[in-house]
């Protein structure tokens, strides 16, 4: 089997960014990359992706429980489409927020139950988890700031999505969320100190895959 690994974090806390630039470090080594986002990665997530994040949607009031099937479906074709696949191929899969994003978006922060959450991740990932799970730790205000400044910087008509809209409590427990998760998960879970800048971050990044590829046998 090849190496899953998914980036999480609170919104703008750069985990895109990192993801990009340990893709393009995996594939300069010669390793087969497969890189992917949550919600979307395939053409059904895409489409669902528009619904969950566009803010014009709002109208359409999505509950937390719809909400959390929205993911759910994003996830389980993902699986079976996209990560499986490249999986079985022996590829190295990075994913953009996974199955943890909903125990703390929708499970410590909506306050939907843990336990029902668990059982749909269990369903809809068909038991696959990531080996490694980077958290960007920063505060929330911190990532807010970035994620602000990068829209207002790009594309005319790029708008704040429906979570960036959230108040500043719900972006606190989603953060507290993760160092939850963290602690009861310390071996897949590494927190990363997102408050530093880029690159010392992408080599902190670097040497704990590349301990992780020598350890597998797969250096390359
Ligand atoms: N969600 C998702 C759920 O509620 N449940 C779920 O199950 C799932 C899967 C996804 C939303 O959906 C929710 C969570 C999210 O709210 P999204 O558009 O994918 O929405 O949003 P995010 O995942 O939050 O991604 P963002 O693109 O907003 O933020 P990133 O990926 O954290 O940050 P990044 O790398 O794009 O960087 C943001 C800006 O900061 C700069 C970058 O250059 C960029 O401009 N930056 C830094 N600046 C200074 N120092 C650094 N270290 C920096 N790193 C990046």
């Amino acid at each position: 089997m090849g190496l899953f690994i998914s980036f999480e974090g609170v919104e703008g806390c750069g985990k895109t960014t990192q993801l990009e630039m340990l893709r393009e470090h995996l594939e300069w080594k010669g390793c087969q990359v497969v890189a992917v986002r949550e919600p979307g990665g395939t053409e059904l997530g895409e489409k669902i992706r528009g619904i969950l994040l566009n803010i014009d949607t709002e109208g359409l009031a999505i509950t937390p429980w719809s909400e959390l099937f929205l993911y759910a479906v994003c996830r389980a074709q993902l699986v079976c489409e996209v990560i499986k696949p490249a999986l079985g191929e022996n590829k190295i899969v990075l994913c953009d927020r996974f199955a943890d994003s909903t125990v703390v978006y929708q499970g410590y922060a909506r306050g939907l139950s843990l336990q029902a959450i668990a059982d749909i991740n269990k369903w809809v990932t068909e038991g696959i988890a990531p080996d490694i799970t980077f958290i960007m730790d920063c505060p929330p205000e911190v990532g807010l700031k970035r994620a602000m400044a990068r829209i207002n910087n790009i594309a005319e008509g790029k708008k704040e999505d429906r979570f960036e809209r959230e108040n500043i409590d719900f972006h606190k427990k989603v953060r507290d969320g993760y160092l939850r998760l963290a602690k009861e998960a310390s071996t897949r879970i590494k927190v990363i100190d997102g408050g530093r800048g880029i690159p010392v971050i992408h080599k902190e990044i670097c040497d704990i895959i590349e301990k992780k590829l020598e350890a597998m046998g797969k250096r390359k």
